[in-house]
C-alpha cells in the first residue's frame, strides 16, 4: 500500500487522503499512518489542508514507483520488485526466474547481506550505499552467445554512469567497471541453460555509489561514483540510465564489439594474466565476440584467454 500511495504522490500535484482511502479500500486514518511511515523513510510529504498530501522531495530511495518515474524503457525493468535488504539479488533473481519471471525482471536491493562475486568470492553490498540489482533475460541465444551479453551489460552501465552523472569509467576484462584505476562496480552473470537452449540469463551488478570509505582488504582498488564526481548522486537515476542504455545497446549489433574496444581499459595494456595452470606476461591485444582475451605473450605467441579461468592484474596496479 505504501507504494501506491507513493506513486500517486509522484504522478499528481496534490492527492487528497478521501481520494487514497477510496482508491486502496482502507480507512483515512490507515491512509495517515502510511503517510507517516513515508515521511520516517525521508519523503518530503506537505500535508495542504482539504487537498491533501504534497510530495516536495524524494530521498535517495530505490523503491519501485521512485524508480518506475519517469523510465521509458519497453521491457527492461517494466517488472521490478525492491528489497530492503536479501541475502544476494542474484540468487533471488535466478529463483524467481525459475518460477517464470518475465525478460527484463529486475531485483533492486538496498543492501545484501551475501552479495555474490565470481568463484565463490563476496561482493561487500553496505546499506544505502550502492545499487545491488540483478536483470532477468530470456535471449533467443544459443549458450555460446551469453558472452555478448556481459560485454553488453559492462558497456550499458559505462553508458549509464556518463549519462546519469557523467563520469567516463572504463571497462577491465572482463567484468569490472573501473574508474581512475579502481574498482566501481563488479558485474556477475549466471545462466541456467542445457547444451541446446538458454533458459535465463541473471546479470547481476554492484554499483559503488555513496561509499567515502572501504574495508580494508580493497582500499586500495575500490572507489565510488560520488568519490569520483565529487557529487552526492542519486542511485534512482542511475538505475533508469542502466536500464535505458541496456536497450540501446541491445540495437548495436556488430557495433557492440566496436564500443567495447573503445571503453576498455584493458587493451593496449601489458597484463599479467594468472590461471590455475598458468602464469604469464603479455600485451592485450583484443576481446573476441564470445569475450575471450587475446595475449600476446612475451614470446611473440597470441593466447585465447577465458574470462571464467584467470584474473588479469595490469604491471602498474590494479588495472
Ligand atoms: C565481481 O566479482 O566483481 C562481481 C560482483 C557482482 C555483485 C552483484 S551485486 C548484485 C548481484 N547480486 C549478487 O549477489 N552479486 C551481484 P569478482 O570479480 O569476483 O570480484 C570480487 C572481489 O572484488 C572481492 O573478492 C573483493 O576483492 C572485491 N570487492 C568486494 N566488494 C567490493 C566492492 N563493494 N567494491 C570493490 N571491490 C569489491
Amino acid at each position: 500500500m505504501m507504494d501506491q500511495i507513493l506513486s500517486r504522490l509522484l504522478e499528481n500535484e496534490t492527492v487528497s487522503g478521501q481520494a487514497l482511502s477510496e482508491e486502496l479500500g482502507v480507512t483515512r486514518a490507515a491512509v495517515w499512518k502510511k503517510i507517516d511511515a513515508l515521511r520516517d523513510a525521508g519523503f518530503d510529504i506537505e500535508s495542504c489542508g482539504r487537498q491533501g498530501y504534497r510530495l516536495n522531495g524524494c530521498p535517495d530511495s530505490l523503491r519501485v514507483p521512485v524508480v518506475l518515474h519517469g523510465l521509458d524503457t519497453k521491457w527492461a525493468g517494466r517488472e521490478m520488485v525492491y528489497l530492503e535488504s536479501v541475502d544476494s539479488t542474484n540468487r533471488y533473481a535466478r529463483k524467481w526466474a525459475a518460477e517464470g519471471a518475465a525478460h527484463g525482471a529486475l531485483v533492486l536491493a538496498d543492501e545484501q547481506t551475501a552479495g555474490r562475486g565470481r568463484r565463490g568470492r563476496s561482493w561487500i553490498s553496505p546499506a544505502g550505499e550502492g545499487i545491488f540489482m540483478s536483470l532477468i533475460m530470456r535471449p533467443h541465444a544459443h549458450p555460446s552467445e551469453v558472452a555478448r551479453l556481459s560485454l553488453q551489460t559492462a558497456l550499458a552501465v559505462v553508458k549509464a554512469l556518463h549519462d546519469a552523472c557523467g563520469l567516463d569509467a572504463q571497462i577491465k576484462w572482463p567484468n569490472d567497471i573501473v574508474c581512475a584505476g579502481r574498482k566501481i562496480c563488479g558485474l556477475l552473470l549466471e545462466m541456467n541453460a542445457d547444451e541446446q537452449a538458454v533458459h535465463d540469463v541473471v546479470a547481476g551488478i554492484g554499483i559503488n555509489v555513496h561509499q567515502k570509505q572501504f574495508d580494508e582488504d580493497i582500499q586500495k582498488t575500490a572507489s565510488s561514483v560520488d568519490l569520483q564526481t565529487g557529487r552526492k548522486e542519486n542511485r534512482a537515476a542511475i538505475v533508469r540510465a542502466f536500464l535505458r542504455a541496456f536497450e540501446e545497446t541491445e540495437q548495436l549489433g556488430d557495433g557492440l564489439m566496436e564500443a567495447y574496444r573503445a571503453h576498455s581499459a584493458t587493451l593496449g595494456r601489458q597484463v599479467e594474466v594468472i590461471g590455475s595452470d598458468c602464469r604469464f606476461v603479455g600485451v592485450a591485444l583484443d576481446v573476441t565476440d564470445s569475450g575471450s582475451l587475446i595475449v600476446e605473450d612475451q614470446q611473440g605467441r597470441k593466447r585465447e584467454v577465458l574470462a571464467a579461468d584467470v584474473s588479469v592484474r595490469g604491471l602498474m596496479g590494479y588495472v
